[in-house]
């Protein structure tokens, strides 16, 4: 990254200064947002590059606006590394973000009042899996899936109840709190038995699944969706992969039907993270995000926390605070009065409302970015531990203040950026 910023400096100095406050903050604090990382100083090159200038709607080769021959270049660039990446048939790299990916497939495959089956929002999924208050809950009729109240598991043969009583037009396999290794060849099979296509989400997991690491839902699911910035550390944006047959359909939902011209830049960093995702180093540092994640869980195990599922086989895990008296919402200003970033998370069969919560989510994915292993993992483990369990007691703020410092000495001694 370009530390020094000096046009922004001369031109907009609060906007140098929140930037520069931003980096302050995202060096100084442990970020254990499940969804967040640090892209690499050439995916941030390529997203301030001169492609944000550009003007693409239209497809390479087929644009509505002269001079695209550059775009046409990073465009494919990117398509077709995603498609060595994954082994997908077809690659649609201009969604602006994860939702507007799943937005696209919506309108390719459904139409409004058709129903879907999705993962419920409290026990893992996301919003556009059919939450109320977003489109994919207005627009489209919703039944949901859960996990077992006592395992913390998805149950694949309720999800195959739940499928054969709604008859669902699509199934949404994917999850944004879920710990556990999906099945997605089992989604497939309860997909083909009531004849509903099948949409992957994994923006959670697409690294561990480039790596090799989680199964790949491509070979099953009709459609499978992404962002490209959380375990892939590429640039905040979207993807779309599919089978042949729903090319068009899907270019078309993208573009002209959702949105109109790609981020060129974007999609220029989207190019440069999947050569990133290419090299050797990619899936020990994968592997690395799996073990620490591991270790955490295990070690506040230890710390007397349950873990939603009793752990995790991938970046984050999901932690059940009631036994420790304290909200989700507490823990998370708790912790953050300490530098560590976390967020406050509905656990399954949750009595809080959202915006309080009985848990808190975690994950590994930036941490690991800056070069954290299992031996750092227990530590900050001990942190969270001190600050949680010393929170409303009588010397909480000398106890939080001595949790920063060693939160300081973490951050000193694997800086981001170097
Ligand atoms: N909001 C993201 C997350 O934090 O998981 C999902 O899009």
């Amino acid at each position: 990254m370009n530390p020094k910023l000096d046009a922004i400096k001369q031109s907009d100095p609060e906007t140098y200064d929140a930037i520069m406050g931003e980096l302050q903050r995202e060096q100084n604090k442990l970020i254990l947002i499940a969804s967040e990382n640090y892209a690499s100083p050439a995916v941030m090159e390529a997203q301030g590059s001169v492609f944000t200038n550009k003007y693409a709607e239209g497809y390479t080769n087929k644009r509505y606006y002269g001079g695209c021959e550059y775009v046409d270049i990073v465009e494919s660039l990117a398509i077709n590394r995603a498609k060595e990446i994954f082994a997908a048939e077809h690659v649609n790299v201009q969604a602006h973000s994860g939702s507007q990916a799943n937005m696209s497939v919506f309108f390719s495959a459904l139409r409004p009042g058709d129903k879907i089956l999705g993962m419920d929002l409290r026990h893992g999924g996301h919003l556009t899996h059919g939450a109320t208050v977003n489109f994919s809950g207005m627009i489209y009729e919703n039944v949901f899936y859960g996990v077992d109240k006592e395992t913390g598991y998805i149950d694949y043969e309720v999800v195959r109840e739940q499928a054969i009583k709604h008859m669902p037009k699509m199934i949404v396999a994917g999850a944004s709190a879920y710990s556990r290794t999906i099945d997605f060849k089992r989604f497939s099979a309860i997909a083909a038995e009531v004849n509903a296509t099948l949409l992957a989400d994994i923006a959670h997991i697409a690294g561990l699944v480039a790596a090799g690491l989680h199964p790949s839902p491509v070979p099953y699911a009709d459609f499978v969706t992404s962002s490209t910035h959380k375990t892939l550390r590429g640039p905040r944006g979207g993807m779309i992969m599919c089978k042949e047959k729903y090319a068009k359909s899907i270019d078309k939902a993208v573009f002209p039907g959702v949105q109109g011209g790609p981020l060129m830049h974007v999609i220029a960093a989207k190019a440069v993270a999947f050569k990133e995702v290419l090299t050797d180093g990619f899936k020990a540092y994968q592997e690395q995000i799996i073990k620490n994640a591991q270790r955490l869980s295990n070690e506040l195990k230890l710390r007397g926390y349950k873990i939603i599922s009793g752990g995790t086989d991938t970046h984050l895990m999901l932690i059940d605070l009631r036994t420790k008296n304290i909200t989700g919402r507490e823990a998370e200003e708790a912790l953050g009065l300490a530098d560590i970033t976390v967020n406050k998370n509905s656990i399954p069969y949750d009595d809080k409302p959202a915006t309080v919560t009985s848990g808190i989510r975690l994950g590994t994915p930036a941490l690991t970015t800056r070069g954290f292993t299992e031996g750092d993992m227990a530590v900050v483990a001990d942190i969270i531990d001190k600050v949680i369990t010393g929170h409303g007691q009588p010397n909480d703020s000398a106890n939080v203040e001595a949790q920063r410092q060693r939160v300081k000495e973490l951050c000193q001694k694997k800086p981001i950026y170097v």
